[in-house]
């Protein structure tokens, strides 16, 4: 049975049949690809100043995910790629505080599969542990045997390997391994991620191939204690509305797994014409809309603000690609495994979250936006912020509780100095925070923070000994420019702050590189230019 023998009753020609045929096999690439090729071709895309690298000169090498294409990923961190707009970004590298996922929790990729040996991919996909390869059995009793890291419904075989690079490319969105010195970095650094191929080498797919991996999913969750929490879905089914399809994906969320959908390329208000499956309204249904580097909905993104949830980036996003390659892809195929990917890094922090709470978390705390507004339902994915309300960690400086340095402790040679720059940009109001934390001879803790009270600047520093916060220096500061220099305890902490930004990067592994941290928070609010020099 293929697509157009579920979704259409009309008979058609065999003309038309191929076309359709055609049309469903494209499934979102078409015009993804020429989205790409126009952007390739235009300013935007030549490369520029503009584009941000993270440098051994910025930053410490754990600050951020070392892989060398984390500096073009605008979608975690954007600093400014493609003109894009600074701080447009689903808050990745703040996110990256709380989790950076979990391979214990499996997200299922249902599209043409994936590159099984992609050195960027390997260590993050599932492996069935009810499963022993190549022994021709069906250990586990589920049907499929030697299914290992997932199924192939095309070939019906054990082996989904992705002959046309859009399921390679979802993969790394969602997870490409992190911080591994190679290619990209995926939203998870580390998670499992279970492939179901449902498309051939040209894209083609067939009704018969999505319901039984849409099966096969729910089959693994229910009877099999796989923790599948989400599946992404970037394909559309053009003919339509499908009863078998809408049960099918019910039975998915009763399971426990959250059903993220691709709204669609075609530029299409979606409230007037429905698109599927991204129309079927159901409780564990996300959809999502392409955004733009500039926080505008992509110009092919099907809209409409009662039926596209979130909005994630998907235009210009690298990741993955087949062959063990990378590629450069647009589209709300792209945008759909943001989403999916922040309801692994929520599973990673919270085990037990319900696809209820889950869907509460992501549409709850996504970023309004006056672009988006009439056109999506909620805003631009925020991950950071969607973590945060889950009630995992405080989230605003001063942070409700920061441990003394008692984790960590570095040798004394390792006292430092702590020379610090910011470049912000709170042109967008709200306030900057940030804390520099070292082990002091007194075993206390430093931290400095800037915010933002009507047009001016408050500054200070405190030292945490132990019981609570003391504020050892303070000092209003005018406007967005300055320098600011305070000495505290032997140890110098210098804000430079300019109004721009540069960087993200995370405390805990500066930490553990240097002995000393940072950490930025706020709108916009991003940090660089962290040195720590030994103590004369
Ligand atoms: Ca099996
Ligand atoms: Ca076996
Ligand atoms: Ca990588």
């Amino acid at each position: 049975m293929d697509w157009r023998g579920v979704f259409s009753s009309r008979p058609c020609s065999p003309r038309s049949r191929s076309s359709a045929r055609r049309r469903a096999a494209r499934l979102v690439p078409g015009p993804e690809r020429l989205e790409s090729r126009q952007l390739l071709a235009g300013d935007l895309w030549a490369p520029s100043a503009d584009i941000r690298s993270p440098s051994a000169a910025e930053i410490l090498p754990a600050a951020v995910p070392n892989d060398p294409s984390f500096a073009v990923e605008w979608g975690m961190l954007n600093s400014g790629q493609y003109g894009g707009t600074i701080g447009n970004d689903i808050g990745a590298a703040q996110a990256w505080d709380y989790t950076t996922g979990a391979r214990s929790v499996v997200v299922a990729v249902i599209d043409s599969g994936i590159d099984l040996t992609h050195p960027d991919l390997v260590a993050n996909l599932w492996v069935n542990p009810g499963e022993i390869p190549g022994d021709g059995i069906d250990n586990d009793a589920n049907g499929f045997i030697d299914d290992v890291h997932g199924w192939d419904f095309v070939d019906n075989d054990a082996v989904p390997q992705d002959g046309y690079g859009h399921g390679t490319h979802v993969a790394g969105i969602i997870g490409a391994v992190g911080n591994n010195g190679l290619g990209v970095t995926g939203v998870n650094w580390q998670v499992s991620i279970m492939t179901l191929r449902i498309q051939d080498d040209r894209g083609a797919g067939t009704t018969s191939a999505m319901l039984a991996a849409l099966r096969y999913a729910t089959t693994m969750r229910r009877d099999h204690g796989i923790m599948i929490v989400a599946s992404n879905n970037s394909w559309d089914a053009p003919a339509g509305y499908s009863g078998v399809v809408e049960q099918a994906i019910r039975e998915h969320g009763e399971a426990g797994i959250t059903f993220v959908a691709a709204a669609g390329n075609n530029a299409t208000n979606t409230d007037v014409t429905p698109k599927f499956p991204g129309g079927y309204d159901l409780p564990n249904v996300i959809t999502v809309g392409s955004l733009t580097p500039q926080g505008t909905l992509s110009v092919s993104s099907n809209y409409g603000a009662a039926t596209v949830d979130v909005a994630a980036p998907g235009t210009v996003i690298q990741s993955t690609y087949k062959n063990g390659t990378y590629a450069l892809l647009s589209g709300t195929s792209m945008a759909a495994p943001h989403v999916t990917a922040v309801v692994a890094l929520l599973a990673a922090a919270r085990p037990e979250i319900t696809v209820a709470e889950i869907r509460t978390a992501i549409l709850g705390t996504a970023t309004p936006l006056a672009s988006l507004a009439g056109k999506v339902a909620t805003g631009r994915l925020n991950a950071f912020a969607a973590l945060g309300s889950l009630g995992i960690a405080s989230q605003s400086p001063p942070p409700a509780v920061i441990p003394p340095p008692a984790v960590v402790v570095p040798p004394a040679s390792s006292l430092a100095n702590v020379s610090l720059r910011v470049l912000a940009d709170v042109r967008g109001g709200g306030s900057v925070g940030l804390y520099a934390r070292h082990d002091a001879t007194s075993g206390g803790m430093v931290m400095a923070e800037l915010f933002r009270t009507g047009g001016r600047f408050r500054a200070r520093i405190m030292v945490h000994d132990g019981q609570g916060w003391n504020v050892v220096a303070a000092r209003w500061v005018a406007g967005g420019r300055g320098l600011l220099r305070f000495d505290v305890e032997g140890n110098s902490l210098r804000i430079s702050f300019q109004g721009r930004l540069a960087l993200a990067t995370r405390s805990a592994l500066l930490v553990a590189a240097g002995g000393s941290g940072l950490r930025v928070s706020g709108v916009n609010a991003r940090a660089s230019n962290f040195v720590a020099t030994p103590l004369a």
